[in-house]
């Protein structure tokens, strides 16, 4: 595979879908070719899991029903849209990816690392992000930003222990293999976020460009 495979993690409101299209916006104008898709979904099939995932329901989701709707929804992603496009040269911006498994049904609900690695490793193969750009900020920031939009989908129902659950998982992964994340400081305002990402741009052109 010839392309790049950058993706962007983060808690509840960390701006991770906004910063997505400034960085497309800044990379294009380079002259990149810029595939943007998200997960859970990226294809009809998997946004349909997504909406399975989000959306809030009477009958209690168990664990281990999430955990493998999460991976078949990135079986389909993976193999209609972010491998050809790899092969195809382009850099794949995804607005989150296996890192929030693990650090929401790894971190949040307790599923066994283990269990995690093994379906990793059953639906990508060798494949894993180049570069991971995790958007760290306070818990109670992410959550009120959310808040903002409205209605809270299945996973923003969860409690405040659930989300420091998730954010210190991050945080951990980003420490135990500091070459692939770049860590930003996403409690910051907007302006500030972006100007640490531009800061970023010079060493992503010669990864692009690589
Ligand atoms: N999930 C999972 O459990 N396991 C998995 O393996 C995967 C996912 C892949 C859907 O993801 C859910 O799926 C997610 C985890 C689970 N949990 N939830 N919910 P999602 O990415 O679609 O959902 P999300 O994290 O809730 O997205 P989000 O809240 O839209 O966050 P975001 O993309 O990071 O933020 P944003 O949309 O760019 O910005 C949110 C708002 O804040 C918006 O009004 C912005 O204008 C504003 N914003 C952004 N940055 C700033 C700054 N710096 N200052 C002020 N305001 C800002």
């Amino acid at each position: 595979m010839s392309g790049l495979f950058i993706t962007l993690e983060g808690p509840e409101g960390a701006g991770k879908s906004t910063n997505r299209d400034y960085l497309a916006a800044r990379l294009s104008e380079q002259g990149i070719e810029v595939l943007l898709t998200r997960e859970p979904g990226g294809t009809p099939l998997a946004e349909r899991v997504r909406e399975l995932l989000l959306t809030p329901s009477a009958e209690p989701m168990a664990a281990d029903t999430e955990l493998l709707l999460v991976f078949a929804a990135r079986a389909q992603h993976l193999a209609e849209v972010i491998r050809p496009a790899l092969a195809r040269g382009s850099v794949v911006l995804c607005d989150r990816f296996t890192d929030a498994t693990y650090a929401y049904q790894g971190g949040g609900r307790g599923l066994s690392v283990e269990r995690i690695a093994q379906l990793e490793t059953f639906v990508q193969g060798e494949l894993r992000p180049d570069l991971t750009l995790l958007f760290d900020l306070p818990i109670e920031v992410g959550l009120a930003r959310a808040a903002a939009r409205g209605r809270l989908d299945r996973f923003e129902q969860e409690g405040r222990s659930f989300f420091e659950a998730v954010r210190q998982t991050y945080l951990e992964r980003a420490a135990q293999a500091p070459s692939r994340y770049r860590i930003l400081d996403a409690g910051q305002s907007l302006v500030q976020v972006q100007s640490a990402l531009d800061a970023l741009l010079p060493e992503l052109l010669v990864r692009c460009r690589g």
